[in-house]
């Protein structure tokens, strides 16, 4: 498809390849975006730096390492046909497990075809005059388009490991977000795991299992609840399959686009002790997320949320069995969920194990890597391996990481450089013809984000087949319509206790990050029905333009 002008609205130019849309990344986004946009008939050009498709899920395979949404939740709701005959062997899907879903995705629907693998794109500059994005990759190709669809991940921009001397490091180290695919030798071996976010309380436990000594390098101690895992229960699995599409259609109104059975509407102030104590248990033996939703304050009041936060401190230490560990593990200082809740299978319980030490490193912080292991300004420990579970630069970082020029010569770095700005999380005033999915200033990451991304396509391509339809070719952000939703998003994360937590969701995790809070935190009922009124006000906040080639 690529190079071959048979789109309908090719451009004068001689550059050699032109597509009518150019989707950066080859994810659960950007494969959706290659299949709807095919089927609407349009010339897709794709570009993912890894070697082939599962974002995400390409990248982190470090032991542990799995979906905390549900499998029958996390996967595609767009064909019938693949939701019937792919069956889930456990309620959170391993990593290894979802990225053989998406080859078969990939499989299934040819969506290899029009992707070139092993690029990554640096440059993106739209060109005015003649309306077309000219997309560059690490490999010097060029390629002209109309449309352009940032696919690229919200968790996709692992954070350098930036600890001075790893260069004199003599063992073996690696990052969760960029797992080797050959794997990494633990077994019997002294492993040193710095963070503790889900990546470092997934993978810990296992790696204790094989290590010889694990030390576990926390800065700041997580909110953890037990996912709970398992095979999924039939009965539900039944009652799921025996109408897939109601399901779906019933999860599409809950916060997060999976289902919440326990999700609560009272106050968690109003209920006594007892009821409140009795409903934090059901959560607890439910699993999931439910902690933050049994009550509709949880993440509004900081009383109701102090509660739950004191259920887990309860159960924490009920756990660990020497009361100066579970001290040093006892989050506290800001609210449960306002940093990821972690989902965990054993973690606390695997401190009870004599192989295993913790460090803090809030008390007595990492100095530098030497040559035999992880030197703090108190001592040596000595490690074999090295595991950085050290996060991501979120949500912004991943945009942020290309060049991207718009109108007038104006950078994407120069106009997020107070913090990323956005209409719907969709559109960037003076990027026309750019498209995010689950980009700043959506709900993404607070919610299921296959559930997001099948929203934020559908959105997309029926704006793209309008705008063929009206023979419309620039589509771009009012400045207007993106202040009053920058407004709104920093609005209701102000009604929320997400900004009083040093958290990626605020940028606060990579130093000199703009302080903003980054997704929409209304949920995705709200969100969708927003971005419904948008198209039902004919598109209301986008100005189009009727540009000729
Ligand atoms: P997170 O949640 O950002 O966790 C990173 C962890 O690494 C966290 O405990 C950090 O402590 C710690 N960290 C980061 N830098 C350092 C340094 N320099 N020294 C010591 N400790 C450090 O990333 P994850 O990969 O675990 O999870 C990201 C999301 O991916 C997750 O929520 C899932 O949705 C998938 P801090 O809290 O900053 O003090």
């Amino acid at each position: 498809m690529i190079g071959q002008p048979g789109s309908t609205n090719q451009p004068a130019g001689d550059t050699p390849y032109w597509a009518d849309v150019v989707v950066i990344g080859a994810g659960f986004a950007g494969l959706y975006a290659h299949h709807r946009l095919r089927e609407l008939g349009f010339a897709v050009c794709g570009f993912e730096a890894a070697p082939d498709v599962g974002g995400t899920w390409f990248w982190n395979r470090y032991p542990g390492a799995r979906c905390d949404v549900e499998s029958l939740d996390y996967s595609y709701s767009f064909s019938e046909a693949l939701q019937d005959e792919w069956r889930w062997s456990e309620r959170f899907a391993t990593q290894p497990e979802i990225l053989r879903y998406i080859n078969h995705v990939a499989d299934r629907f040819d969506l290899r075809r029009d992707i070139r693998f092993e690029r990554r794109v640096v440059r993106a500059r739209y060109d005015g005059g003649e309306g077309v994005w000219i997309v560059e990759t690490d490999r010097g190709e060029k390629v002209r388009c109309r449309f352009l669809i940032a696919a690229v991940g919200s968790l996709s921009l692992p954070k350098p490991p930036d600890f001075e001397g790893l260069e004199t490091f003599e063992g073996q180290w690696a990052q969760t977000g960029l797992w080797p695919r050959e794997g990494l030798d633990c077994e019997g071996k002294r492993v040193a795991v710095i963070g503790t976010g889900s990546s470092g309380i997934q993978s810990i436990p296992l790696l204790a299992e094989v290590a010889q000594r694990l030390t576990v390098f926390q800065r700041t101690p997580a909110y953890t609840v037990p996912a709970l895992n398992g095979p999924i229960d039939p009965e539900f699995e039944a009652s799921v399959r025996a109408d897939y599409p109601a399901y779906r259609q019933q999860t599409r109104k809950t916060y997060n686009g999976g289902r919440a059975p326990l999700a609560g509407t009272t106050s968690a102030l109003a209920a006594s002790d007892d009821a409140r104590r009795a409903t934090f248990e059901a959560a607890w033996r439910f699993g999931c997320f439910s902690l933050l939703t049994v009550y509709r304050d949880l993440m509004t009041d900081a009383d109701a949320n102090a509660a739950a936060s004191a259920f887990v401190r309860e159960k924490l230490r009920a756990v660990v069995k020497d009361p100066l560990i579970a001290d040093r593990l006892t989050p506290r200082g800001y609210p449960i969920g306002a940093k990821r809740l972690a989902l965990d299978t054993g973690y606390w319980a695997i401190f009870n194990r004599p192989n295993v030490e913790l460090v803090d490193v809030r008390a007595a912080p990492i100095e530098h890597i030497t040559a035999r292991g992880v030197c703090t300004v108190e001592r040596e420990y000595p490690a074999d391996v090295i595991v950085f579970a050290t996060g991501f630069d979120a949500i912004s970082g991943p945009l942020l990481a290309m060049d991207i020029e718009g109108t007038d010569g104006r950078t994407l770095r120069e106009v997020w450089a107070q913090g990323p700005v956005s209409y719907l999380g969709l559109m960037i005033a003076g990027f026309p013809n750019l498209f995010t999915i689950n980009g700043p200033g959506s709900p993404s990451v607070l919610t299921n984000m296959v559930a997001a991304i099948e929203h934020h396509v559908d959105w997309i391509a029926d704006c793209l087949a309008e705008m063929r339809q009206r023979g419309l070719e620039e589509v771009q952000a009012e400045p207007a319509a993106q202040t009053a939703w920058v407004e709104e998003v920093r609005r209701i994360a102000d009604m929320t206790l997400f900004p009083l937590a040093e958290s990626w969701y605020m940028g606060a995790n990579v130093p000199g990050k703009p302080r903003v809070f980054m997704a929409y935190p209304a949920g995705l009922p709200p969100y969708r029905e927003r971005c419904e009124d948008v198209v039902r006000n004919g598109y209301s906040g986008l100005r189009f333009s009727a540009r000729q080639a």
